[in-house]
């Protein structure tokens, strides 16, 4: 497994989206910025990830929900703070900045690490079919943490599949070996357009909340780990009252967990945020 990252050490300075890469998340819903973690970064992250999943035995490693909130999954501060100060990074920030606009919340981050032969599959669903935000937007980073490919069941997404801006019907569907408890019917995902999420440890791609996506079990001989974070802009609602059970294998807490705003105003001032806008990056 590679531990080299693709890029040159992360640079003080804002990061931003070429032309290119904009014109890309607007087209097909997803990009995958230039900018990602120097080698040093990514392996202070893969260490993190291994204290992170001795920390939690017994639970599956695909569905640890928000492990940036203390007390979730019982992990230590030791190790939720760290975390945190991952999705609070200046450099993603101005990232999703660029797609979201100003008003920047995190509500959520989720480690979806497949082992080796074991990983779940996470069914074709589209993200907002489980949220409660009102208006439905969000912006989900998805940081490799391993050289991810085809070959270890890298995200599957359908390109453009986010324009009409509307939720397909999702069947529920909970199951042990599914990452998801819903999944979207067949005949509305376009099998023949899928194209493969491949990123080499370090990098990342930004991914819309419309996006039909999945992945398959991992059935390679490598692991396939993955950090996500969810960016929405905070001229929408998190709707606490509207907390639904997203998967079978993991407590989501919609209703009480801490929501932060990391940059610009609250619109709404109807989510209950933490004001984290001074926090050093
Ligand atoms: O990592 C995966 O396989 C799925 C991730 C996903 O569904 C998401 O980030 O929204």
């Amino acid at each position: 497994m590679s531990t080299t990252a693709a890029f040159d050490d992360h640079r003080p300075g804002r990061a931003r989206l070429s032309a290119a890469e904009m014109q890309a998340y607007r087209l097909d819903g997803l990009v995958k910025p230039a900018h990602g973690l120097g080698a040093a970064e990514l392996a202070g992250l893969r260490g993190l990830l291994e204290e992170t999943l001795a920390a939690t035995p017994g639970q599956r490693p695909e569905s640890l929900v928000c492990p940036h909130i203390e007390g979730m999954g019982n992990l230590p501060a030791a190790i939720t703070d760290r975390w945190l100060a991952v999705c609070t990074r200046a450099d993603f920030l101005d990232l999703v900045e660029q797609v979201l606009g100003p008003d920047v919340i995190l509500w959520g981050s989720q480690i979806f690490c497949k082992p080796a032969g074991t990983g779940l599959r996470v069914p074709w669903h589209q993200d907002g079919h489980f949220w409660p935000i009102r208006p439905l937007a969000t912006c989900t980073l998805w940081l490799a943490l391993d050289d991810v490919d085809a070959e270890n069941s890298a995200m599957l997404y359908v390109p453009g599949s986010q324009r009409t801006r509307t939720l397909f019907p999702h069947a529920d569907q909970p199951s042990e070996e599914s990452a998801l408890n819903a999944e979207m019917l067949p005949g509305d995902v376009d099998l023949d357009r899928v194209e493969v999420d491949a990123l080499p440890a370090g990098a990342c791609s930004l991914h819309d909340v419309y996006l039909v996506h999945g992945s398959e079990p991992n059935r390679s001989a490598r692991r396939r780990a993955g950090f996500v974070i969810r960016y929405m802009p905070a001229t929408s609602h998190f709707d606490r009252e509207l907390a639904i059970s997203t998967s079978p294998q993991a407590a989501t807490k919609f209703a009480e967990r801490p929501i932060y705003l990391l940059r610009g105003e609250d619109w709404t001032g109807k989510t209950g945020l933490v004001d984290l806008r001074d926090r050093p990056a």
